[in-house]
C-alpha cells in the first residue's frame, strides 16, 4: 500500500515545524533585545549617578576645601547599612547640600557598585557598566573594564 506517508513529512507538517522553529527564534530574539534595553536603562543611570556624585564632590571642596570623606580610603556602595543617606552614606561626609540621597547602584551587588576614593589633591569615583563597554575601554583611566571618573583615574 503506497500513502503520502511514506514520503517523509507532509506539507502540513512541513508549514507546522517552520512555524515552531520561527516562534521559538523570534522569543529568542525578543528576550535578547529586552536584556539589552534593561542594561541600557541600568547603564544611562549610572552614568547620570556618575555626574551627580562628582557634581556634588566638587561643590562640597569648593565649600570645605577638601574633598569629602577621609583621604585614601576607598569606599563602595555596598558595604553600607544606608548607602543612599546624603549625610554619611556609602561616602563619609555630609553632601545633603548637594543632593537629597546618594546615588547607588541599579544593582548594587558584589560586580556592579559605585566606588570612590579621594587623597589630598585628587578623587577618583568608579562604576561597573554592562552596556557600554567601549565608555569603560575609553575613559582615560587604568582599568579598562570599570568606567572611571575623577580628576585622577589611577586613585583606584
Ligand atoms: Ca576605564
Amino acid at each position: 500500500m503506497y500513502t503520502s506517508r511514506s514520503h517523509g513529512f507532509t506539507i502540513a507538517e512541513l508549514i507546522l515545524t517552520i512555524t515552531l522553529i520561527a516562534f521559538a527564534v523570534s522569543t529568542v530574539l525578543v528576550y535578547i533585545n529586552a536584556t539589552d534595553a534593561q542594561q541600557k536603562t541600568r547603564d544611562d543611570k549610572r552614568l547620570n549617578d556618575m555626574n551627580t556624585i562628582e557634581r556634588a564632590v566638587l561643590e562640597y571642596r569648593t565649600d570645605i576645601g577638601v574633598y569629602p570623606d577621609v583621604s585614601g580610603t576607598a569606599r563602595t556602595s555596598i558595604n553600607d547599612l544606608n548607602p543612599t543617606k546624603s549625610s554619611g552614606g556609602w561616602i563619609k561626609a555630609d553632601l545633603s547640600r548637594y543632593n537629597s540621597y546618594l546615588p547607588i547602584d541599579p544593582l548594587n551587588n558584589a560586580t556592579y557598585h559605585y566606588t570612590y576614593i579621594r587623597n589630598e589633591i585628587n578623587y577618583e569615583i568608579n562604576c561597573v557598566l554592562e552596556y557600554y563597554l567601549e565608555r569603560a575601554q575609553n575613559d582615560g583611566g587604568n582599568n579598562p573594564a570599570v568606567y572611571e571618573t575623577g580628576s585622577n583615574l589611577t586613585l583606584l
